[in-house]
């Protein structure tokens, strides 16, 4: 079967789920523009109709639609596509990849009708006891679940293709997903217990109360992991594609295997970091996550190394030379999908930084639920992740439309301008965070606001989101009209690095997954089990509170 037939073969539900994740970035994106502004006092909630114009309204759609739908949708196409040009094998089930579709855009709009009604204005992190409808908890779910049936589907193909491959080692594409959905699979525990056992029968009026503290626990026992589920998918781009499309190798596929497993073990473990100032946790727990914060970092530093080194090979190849100007023989002005990565690498790199100093226990204390962490992590899934996705799909969408990237070098601008953007904001916010400024507050109706002194901060945040939200609609001009008018015959492939040196000898853990998963198995026992039942036994049951 040749590749093209290979793709058209899953190719609706990959090029629908791709649609629906940009609908649901042009959805929350818009209302993330209204936050911005309001941190520069200007308030533009109050044209929109009620209940749309209120607040946490606004704010739940933003990470639902962001945190929890954009990133899902794309995940689970993307990572479809690499399991199955890493293969050359279409998906095992096509049934399996249909009821993936339906639970993960059933399972959204379930989530999202009640929250355009006011009815779950909870925010993305739902913690009880702000209670939300029970379409809200179950719709979710049914996200969750999506995730877990498409990772059951790329289980299943990888096993076709090893009966029929005995010895041989995974490409690194597919193993790389399989990795991805084997570390997803043990993180969703946390919030499919939070759900099943708590806020589902709880929303319905089945069990009374609940233990927030337990909810909140489980939930940062996903919450953290669910960053890298989000992350581990431009991993794939960054060490799998990206030095193909620079004309570089992969400097060594021992070391990008050994990230992608690294953070099955390290990922889950970690969770309280979320929690260092609340009460409940002791302190040694507390601590505990914050050392395996910082082990959990290596994969990245790894990263950093691999594939700048990577991309070197390439820009020397292409006549780049010396110690730092190869950077300038990188398609930076010419190639849309290159640059957006690449400006995407450079705000993770920031990212990275801030997310080390909010790991540093006593540090989180001054910056904890201040606009500094909306700082740092929109640097990371906003800047770094979302910038790299929007880059991959000016080929992806080629490859699975058949028709030419409408107009590219608008599409240069459009990446440049989405990374000024996050720039300029995330500076500001966390300007504003070390000023003070609370997170998740409407600000133009805080008594306490005090724009005067935030002025320029509030000023940067404001104008980075706008220069945001016009990149944003540059995005969606170019993909619709690459889908609805490009007249053009796409001429891509799948890009696909190969490494630097040929692998001949690597260590066999290096293709397995049962020994990492044991591994996070132990840690997961130490690092949460003891807390877990603590809470469940000890901290109080509540009923539940609508506000707003
Ligand atoms: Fe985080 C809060 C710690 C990574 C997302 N984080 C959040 C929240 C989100 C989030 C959404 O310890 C807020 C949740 C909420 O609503 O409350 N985070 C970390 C640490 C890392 C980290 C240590 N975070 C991420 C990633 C995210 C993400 C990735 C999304 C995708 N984060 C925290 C902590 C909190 C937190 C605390 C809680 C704060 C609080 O108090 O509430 C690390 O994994 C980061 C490692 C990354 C690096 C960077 C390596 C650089 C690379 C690029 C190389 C390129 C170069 C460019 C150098 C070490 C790989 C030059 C070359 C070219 C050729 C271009
Ligand atoms: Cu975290």
């Amino acid at each position: 079967m040749n590749l093209a037939e290979l793709y058209r073969q899953d190719a609706w539900h990959m090029r629908w789920l791709i649609y629906l994740s940009f609908a649901m970035l042009a959805v929350g994106g818009l209302y993330g523009a209204l936050q911005g502004l309001d941190k520069m006092g200007v308030d533009l909630y109050r044209y929109l109709p009620d209940p749309l114009y209120r607040y946490y309204l606004g704010l739940t759609v933003h990470g639902v639609t962001l945190g929890w739908l954009f990133t899902t949708y794309f995940i689970i196409a993307f990572l479809n596509l690499a399991t199955v040009h890493g293969l050359r094998r279409p998906l095992q089930s096509r049934r399996l990849a249909a009821a993936t579709f339906v639970l993960a855009v059933g399972g959204g709009i379930l989530a999202l009708v009640p929250t355009f009604t006011n009815e779950s204005s909870v925010l993305w992190t739902f913690y009880a006891p702000l209670q939300a409808h029970p379409a809200f908890y179950t719709g979710l779910t049914l996200v969750v679940v999506a995730t877990w049936t498409a990772g059951l589907n790329t289980y299943l193909t990888w096993r076709g293709w090893k009966k029929e491959h005995p010895g041989e080692r995974t490409p690194l594409m597919a193993f790389a997903s399989l990795t991805t959905w084997a570390m997803w699979a043990l993180a969703s525990a946390g919030v499919a217990a939070a759900m099943l056992f708590q806020l589902i029968p709880w929303s319905a009026g089945l069990i009374p109360q609940v233990n927030p503290l337990l909810t909140r626990s489980l939930f940062w026992f996903t919450g953290h992991p669910v960053v890298y589920f989000w992350l581990l998918p431009a991993y794939v781009s960054w060490y799998t594609m990206l030095p193909a499309q620079v004309g570089g190798r992969l400097f060594s596929e021992s070391l990008a295997r050994l990230v992608f497993l690294s953070f099955i073990p390290l990922a889950v473990p970690t969770g309280f970091h979320h929690m260092f100032p609340d009460p409940g946790v002791t302190h040694s727990v507390k601590l505990l996550h914050a050392v395996l914060t910082f082990a959990v970092v290596f994969p990245s530093l790894v990263t950093a190394f691999t594939v700048v080194a990577s991309i070197e090979v390439g820009a020397r190849r292409r006549g780049g030379k010396g110690l730092f100007r190869w950077l300038l023989a990188l398609p930076w002005l010419r190639d849309p999908s290159v640059a957006g990565q690449l400006l995407g690498m450079l705000l993770f790199a920031t990212g990275g930084i801030t997310g080390l100093i909010n790991a540093s226990y006593g540090m989180n204390l001054v910056i904890h639920n201040t606009l500094w962490v909306p700082g740092h992590l929109h640097t990371q899934v906003a800047g770094a992740v979302a910038l790299t996705w929007m880059a991959a799909s000016f080929w992806l969408v080629p490859l699975l439309t058949g028709r030419a990237l409408w107009k590219p070098k608008l599409a240069v601008w459009q990446v440049w301008l989405w990374f000024f953007g996050m720039a300029v904001m995330a500076r500001g916010m966390h300007w504003m965070g070390l000023a003070g400024v609370p997170r998740r507050v409407h600000l133009t109706y805080a008594p306490y606001a005090v724009f005067d002194e935030w002025r320029m901060a509030g000023w940067l945040v404001g104008s980075g989101s706008l220069l945001m939200l016009v990149s944003g609609a540059l995005f969606f001009l170019i993909i619709g009209m690459t889908v609805w008018a490009s007249k053009e015959p796409a001429r891509v492939e799948v890009p696909e690095a190969k490494p630097l040196h040929p692998v001949d000898r690597m260590p066999r853990v290096l293709d397995r997954l049962t020994p990492w998963v044991a591994v996070t198995l132990v840690l997961i026992a130490i690092a949460w089990l003891p807390s877990l039942y603590r809470i469940a036994t000890t901290h109080p049951y509540v009923s539940g509170w609508r506000l707003w």
